[in-house]
């Protein structure tokens, strides 16, 4: 069997695994299930940067990883992939900061890339590189020969036409995605806004099964959405039920409702308007007040991005001003936190909590969404509230979906979940179950490498 090369961004080297937040290295590491090769940024920033690759092996998997220099990381990092391509491709043109040294930055870092790595290929490896930062490298690889299999997965959403061409470049950028021979995207939606862009900036006429003709042969685009291992993280879930850290929150609630959030810190992810949404909750029903506690835990993330410290202040006081107006001496309406926790605590709290606020302005996916169904104990379910601009709401229509940008629809499906029957609970939760625990980490990885190997 041709063996399995995993590129991302970073790359979750075994003594670093599962100290940082980002869903991304838990849904592909099973495509690594026997054994391969994972490439990409050490995460580290060192003065003599492009150095050599260092390699690690674990549990048949080589980690294979170089370092950025500043500047790299700066232009790169920083600048285009987080300030220009992330806002452009969460429909925020207005956040974009685009500057050429980046677009040159990023370019130069993919180069660098390729070079390193079509060093580590054999003939037969079939390569699948992951996520926005990585969009030329498939472009680059073949530049220097590589002629292998090559596929590309978009984690984050794609957009409609009329907002890429506001790219500088743009099409410079989307050409590049036809040297792979498989593009996956999240959802239909967004393998149609691809598809659609292909058309009208490329003028390249896609086939009804997503097929389109390239320079170098064929392409196809394929919705393929991300999963989690369900039965891992219910299993999880279950043992954390027991955990000194659930045993401490539920003593702190003191027998109230829990609501829970947790996300990267990240304008995407809609924070203000659910803090806003939740303040209207104790505003409009106060029969609601010092009977639920809502707990975000929202980690900090890219912190050199001057957006997201704009952001945090934001939400600083934004939770200062609840807690300032709703408190009692003893409860506190908001706990926000923005230290990450490890996976396990997560999994015991979201069994703990009766309602969950997912309700990004646009995610590819969201596994959050997935972890908190695959948690629940369906003797007594809890509720999820669900954007519908998040990937996830494709399928899992039976949550209560709410558009973001109302804060007001969110008040209204918290209500609704609090005050939601037992049976109605069970009902939609049990549904909700059968999705997450059929388009899991483990399909999601077959179904791509299959259409890659075709
Ligand atoms: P993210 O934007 O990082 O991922 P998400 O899908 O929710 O968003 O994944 C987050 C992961 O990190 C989850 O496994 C979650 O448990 C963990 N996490 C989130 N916040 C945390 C916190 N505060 N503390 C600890 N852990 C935390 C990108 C896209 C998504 C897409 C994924 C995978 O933006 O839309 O679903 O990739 O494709």
């Amino acid at each position: 069997m041709a063996r399995v090369v995993i590129v991302s961004n970073r790359v979750p080297v075994p003594t670093e695994r599962g100290a940082r937040a980002g869903g991304l290295a838990v849904g592909i590491a099973d495509a690594l299930k026997d054994g391969g090769l994972w490439f990409g940024w050490s995460g580290q920033i060192s003065a003599s940067a492009r150095n050599p690759v260092r390699k690690i092996e674990a549990d048949k998997i080589t980690y294979a990883t170089i370092d950025l220099n500043q500047e790299d990381y700066d232009r790169f990092y920083v600048g285009y992939a987080n300030s220009t391509l992330w806002p452009l491709l969460h429909f925020r043109l207005g956040l974009i900061d685009f500057k050429r040294e980046d677009l040159d930055g990023y370019f130069s870092v993919n180069r660098t890339f390729a070079a390193a790595l079509a060093l580590e290929l054999e003939p037969d490896d079939i390569v699948w590189i992951h996520d926005y930062h990585l969009i030329p490298l498939g472009a680059e690889l073949r530049r220097l020969g590589v002629r292998n299999r090559l596929g590309f997965f978009l984690h984050i959403p794609f957009v409609p036409a009329s907002l890429f061409s506001a790219l500088p470049q743009g099409e410079k950028l989307l050409r590049a995605f036809l040297a792979y021979d498989v593009v996956g995207l999240q959802t239909e939606e967004h393998r149609r806004d691809f598809l659609d862009a292909v058309k009208q900036v490329l003028g390249t006429e896609p086939g009804a099964d997503g097929a389109f003709v390239t320079a170098d042969g064929t392409s196809r685009a394929i919705a393929n959405p991300i999963g989690i291992d369900a039965r891992g993280f219910a299993a999880m879930a279950t043992k954390a039920e027991r955990s000194t850290e659930t045993k401490r929150l539920l003593s702190s609630l003191v027998g109230r409702d829990l609501v829970i959030g947790v996300d990267r810190l990240d304008y995407s992810k809609g924070l203000p308007n659910r803090f806003a949404a939740f303040g209207k909750l104790l505003h409009d029903h106060p029969e609601h007040r010092q009977k639920v506690s809502y707990l975000q835990v929202a980690a900090k993330s890219r912190e050199d991005v001057s957006e997201y410290q704009a952001l945090r202040r934001e939400l600083d006081r934004k939770a200062g001003n609840i807690n300032g107006r709703y408190a009692e001496f003893d409860w506190v309406p908001l706990r926000y936190m923005t230290r990450p926790m490890s996976r396990a605590t997560l999994a015991g709290f979201y069994r703990a909590a009766k309602v969950a606020l997912v309700t990004p302005l646009r995610d590819g996916m969201n596994l959050v969404a997935k972890e908190f169904i695959a948690a629940q104990d369906l003797n007594d379910p809890g509720v999820l509230i669900l954007s519908r601009f998040a990937g996830a709401a494709e399928d899992l229509s039976e949550a209560l979906i709410v558009n973001p940008y109302d804060p007001g629809e969110i008040t209204d499906a918290m209500h609704q979940a609090l005050t939601m029957p037992l049976e109605e609970r069970r009902d939609r939760m049990d549904r909700l179950r059968a999705r997450v625990f059929t388009i899991t980490a483990e399909s999601y990885c077959r179904n791509f490498l299959a259409a890659l190997a075709a």
